[in-house]
């Protein structure tokens, strides 16, 4: 299926094993959210991050996910952020207010700290497509953050 990256890999010489992750992990929408963060690790590890150098931080909600991700950013020791929510719409334009501040907000972490800051974030319009994209039939975008995060450092070099 195009745009599927399954059990992907960064294919990337970097050595990683030095490298620090931060994952910020959304509350709201727990059971998908937890799907991406364990989709996200499985990834680091296997592209050879040390457990060790992945520290995770836990906020209520996807809108806070950029306050988090610049704290984040922001430490020396770190070196990528993996931003992981899960916002599905709901009957009021909420979806679309927080949607569209999560995605500037990241925007901004990337520019302000120059550090990789991977939104990895699902704006669904139901559960089933959000469950689909948490480890069901269109795979993780947990892990697919996790790449990209790989993938930026090694293009940073
Ligand atoms: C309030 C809210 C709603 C309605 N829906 C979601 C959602 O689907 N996914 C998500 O991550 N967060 C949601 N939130 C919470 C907001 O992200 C935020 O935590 C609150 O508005 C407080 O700032």
């Amino acid at each position: 299926m195009p745009g599927v990256l399954k059990s992907g890999s960064a294919n990337t010489k970097l050595n990683l094993s030095r490298k620090r992750f931060a994952i910020i992990v959304a509350e709201w929408n727990e059971e998908i959210t937890e799907a991406l963060y364990d989709g996200a690790v499985e990834s680091l590890l296997a592209h050879g991050v040390k457990k060790t150098n992945i520290v995770r931080k836990n906020v209520p909600g996807s809108y806070e996910l950029t306050l988090g991700a610049l704290w984040m950013a922001e430490r020396k020791d770190i070196d990528a952020v993996i931003c992981l929510g899960c916002v599905i719409q709901g009957d009021t334009p909420h979806f679309d207010y927080i949607c569209q501040a999560v995605a500037y907000g990241i925007t901004e972490v990337n520019i302000k700290t120059k550090k990789p800051a991977i939104f990895g974030v699902l704006t669904t319009l139901n559960k089933k497509q959000a469950l689909e994209r948490a480890g069901g039939k269109l795979g993780n975008k947990g892990e697919e953050a996790a790449i990209t995060a790989i993938k930026m450092l090694a293009i940073k070099g």
